[in-house]
């Protein structure tokens, strides 16, 4: 036996005596799949242009570590050299601006499956599936702040039908994969100071949604999901599309309900959202994301924030009906390592969740002991979590914690650092 092995070994004993398996926790933790978003390889570029970067939206990258990835080949390069680091099997979360459009400019409104089939392959080829996202930010038409609720309803066709082409896209994806693609609708549209046409705008944007998801697409092929936010950069005052608004957008209009961890208000408690939305809804998609004072898109760490999401996840029984999406980018450190821990540290907190002896602390709580439900569950954040990790890591034939800072110096060394 290993150190890992031996440290495990002792795992399962202390856990055991708490009520837990940890195998069997192990194993639930196989079953879900995290939706990795393409972006933080390139810090949300795309390949719409040589030199396309990120611009407004009330989104912001920052820093400038070397090594992007400058093009699509690199950029599926990192994102295999990453699927190597995350224990499980994963699929891949894309924007419509990563593309392969030939070198020639191709606009959001003529997009096309054709221009993802180089996608599509690699996915079938690396055995992953693909998710969706229309893009509405890093574009002319977007500069004013506002998209599907523009003023000019020419502006507004032309979102509407960039939007109408990527469910068009999502559902070949979804029809390749054998699995439905989750098509993800984030608008920046909103202002830095306060409008007084607030009713105006949100007519406008139900109005746009409506045509844009008029097509009736196979379930089986695409899905749609609506994500809210509250403020970005420039759109401090005012967003159209806040949580209310597509709250009950996608429950009357049976769409899917996105949650940003960012797009809240800082003491909320995101992971409080889960049981009441899924009340109403069938599905769930998660942007799993770690805010810093604003939607600073931090990597994601073992905070309160994600272990109560882990926590609330489990203990609601309906972690199968919840999209687990990342959303973070971080240009200021090698942008493999932090994708790896945002990953990594995800999957984690879903174990210290299985990890939970919930049978135990129902009872707890059904007696009305809510000293023992607290006692017990301070006593589980220092119970031997690393050593369940490690194992895990170890059978899925992924790096344990300690080999992680190596793996991606290695490839640093070998390949990112080569990119000049
Ligand atoms: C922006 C939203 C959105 C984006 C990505 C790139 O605030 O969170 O999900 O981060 O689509
Ligand atoms: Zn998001």
């Amino acid at each position: 036996m290993d150190k890992v092995e031996q440290a495990y070994a002792v795992a399962k004993e202390r856990y055991g005596e708490v009520g837990v398996d940890t195998d069997a926790a192990m194993e639930s933790l196989r079953r879900p799949s995290l939706s990795i978003h393409c972006w933080q390889g390139d810090d949300v570029a795309g390949f719409e242009s040589p030199d396309s970067e990120l611009s407004g939206g009330g989104i912001q990258v920052t820093g400038n570590y070397p090594g992007k990835a400058r093009n699509v080949e690199e950029l599926r390069m990192d994102i295999e050299k990453l699927l190597d680091l995350v224990p499980g099997s994963h699929r891949v979360n894309l924007h419509a601006s990563y593309g392969e459009f030939g070198g020639k400019r191709v606009d959001r409104d003529a997009i096309e499956p054709a221009h993802f089939t180089g996608w599509i392959e690699w996915a079938r080829r690396r055995g992953v599936k693909l998710d969706f996202n229309s893009t509405y930010f890093s574009h002319p038409l977007a500069e004013s702040g506002y998209t599907l609720a523009h003023g000019d309803p020419e502006v507004r066709k032309f979102w509407v039908e960039h939007g109408k082409r990527c469910r068009t896209i999502g559902a070949a994806m979804g029809k390749a994969q054998g699995d439905a693609c989750i098509h993800n609708v984030w608008i920046p549209d909103g202002e830095k100071d306060y409008p007084v046409t607030r009713y105006r705008r949100r007519e406008l944007l139900r109005e746009s949604l409506d045509e844009m998801f008029a097509e009736e697409l196979p379930a089986e092929e695409v899905k749609d999901a609506v994500e809210s936010k509250l403020f970005g950069i420039g759109s401090e005052a005012f967003v159209v599309g806040s949580h209310e608004f597509y709250l009950a957008y996608a429950v009357s209009r049976g769409k899917i309900v996105c949650i940003d961890m960012g797009h809240f208000h800082p003491t909320e408690v995101v992971a409080d959202k889960i049981s009441s939305i899924l009340q109403f809804v069938p599905e769930l998609l998660l942007h799993i994301s770690r805010p810093m004072r604003w939607d600073s898109d931090h990597v994601v760490i073992m905070n309160d924030d994600l272990r109560l999401l882990g926590e609330e996840l489990v203990r609601s029984g309906r972690i199968d009906d919840v999209r687990l999406g990342l959303d973070f980018f971080d240009a200021s450190i090698n942008r493999l390592g932090a994708w790896s821990v945002g990953a990594r540290t995800t999957l984690k907190a879903l174990l210290a969740a299985h990890l939970q002896p919930l049978a135990r602390l129902s009872r707890f709580e059904a007696e009305g002991n809510n000293f023992a439900r607290l006692a017990l569950t301070e006593e589980l954040k220092s119970l031997p979590l690393g050593a369940v990790w490690d194992y895990y890591c170890r059978t899925e034939d992924t790096p344990v914690d300690g080999e992680l800072i190596e793996a991606v110096a290695e490839y640093e060394c070998t390949t990112l650092s080569r990119r000049v």
